[in-house]
């Protein structure tokens, strides 16, 4: 179970914010806040207390604070984000992560290495690390250290096609990961119990376990069925305005419970 959450506020920005999809058009900000204040409120109604931090103009990616840094339940890790523009990000939520975590417990990815924290999905004790154009073997190399370090374990997994690991899989608890495209048939996942999310529903791969509610992405049927079928309850939350700058529902928040 999950206590906290943090999320930043999405900034005017974030319109210019990185994309691999122009064709789907920019970001309708006002319409993306609005977006963000259901999410809030869909986090709140799973029993999570939410930390919302102000917009950074500076940093048109900045809402999607799952990439500054990883939070287990023994330590907090901060990213290295290879992308530029985002690199920023991290030393800004240091200090919010200070309150959260005792200092000695702060961990750091540092160059060469580089990683996202969209590449990392927690599975209990385990932390499956996708290789990306993000995320590269030192940074993988670091982070897998720093975890073993503290009793917790971490593997590689190579991607070829998606932005980030969560993507395109992602973990819902109870064996159950949910899969698409490239990971359908990845031998690292053959021991779980797959849904399989069709070609057409593909961004919908990307939901979030929250204290046994699923959230899901509005607008994605067979995929919130298939969530509904296999026994979860389930909230559903519009993000389109964030999709057209390959951002989905995990992006938008750190999971985690507070070690203070
Ligand atoms: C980026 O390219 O960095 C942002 N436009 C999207 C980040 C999505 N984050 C995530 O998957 N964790």
């Amino acid at each position: 179970m999950y206590k906290n959450v943090i999320v930043r506020k999405p900034c005017r920005a974030m319109v210019g914010g990185i994309t691999s999809a122009p064709e789907l058009g920019k970001p309708n900000y006002d319409l993306a806040l609005e977006q963000h204040g259901a999410y809030i409120k869909a986090l709140r109604s799973c029993g999570v207390e939410v930390r919302e931090l102000p917009a950074l103009e500076d940093y048109p990616d900045s809402c999607f604070v799952e990439d500054t840094c990883v939070l287990t339940r023994e330590c907090a890790i901060m990213d290295n984000p290879a992308a530029p523009t985002r690199n920023g990000e991290v030393a800004l939520m240091e200090p919010i992560i200070k309150e959260f975590y005792p200092v000695d417990r702060i961990e750091h990815i540092t160059a060469p290495g580089t990683l996202e924290g969209g590449d990392v999905m927690m599975v209990g004790d385990h932390f499956y690390v996708g290789r990306s154009a993000r995320t590269n073997a030192e940074g993988i190399r670091q982070f897998i250290e720093i975890l073993n370090k503290y009793g917790l374990e971490g593997s590689e997994v190579p991607l070829e096609k998606v932005l980030h690991l969560k993507t395109g899989v992602n973990y819902i608890e109870r064996n159950n990961m949910l899969v698409s495209g490239e990971f359908i048939d990845k031998p690292d996942f053959e021991s779980f119990h797959k849904l399989v999310i069709p070609e057409d529903e593909a961004y919908a791969a990307n939901c979030i376990w929250m204290n046994d509610t699923v959230i899901v992405p509005a607008g994605y049927p067979t995929v919130l069925k298939t969530i509904q079928d296999a026994g979860y309850k389930t909230l559903t939350v519009d993000t389109s305005e964030y999709r057209k700058i390959d951002g989905g529902l995990s992006c938008l928040s750190l999971r985690f419970t507070s070690l203070i």
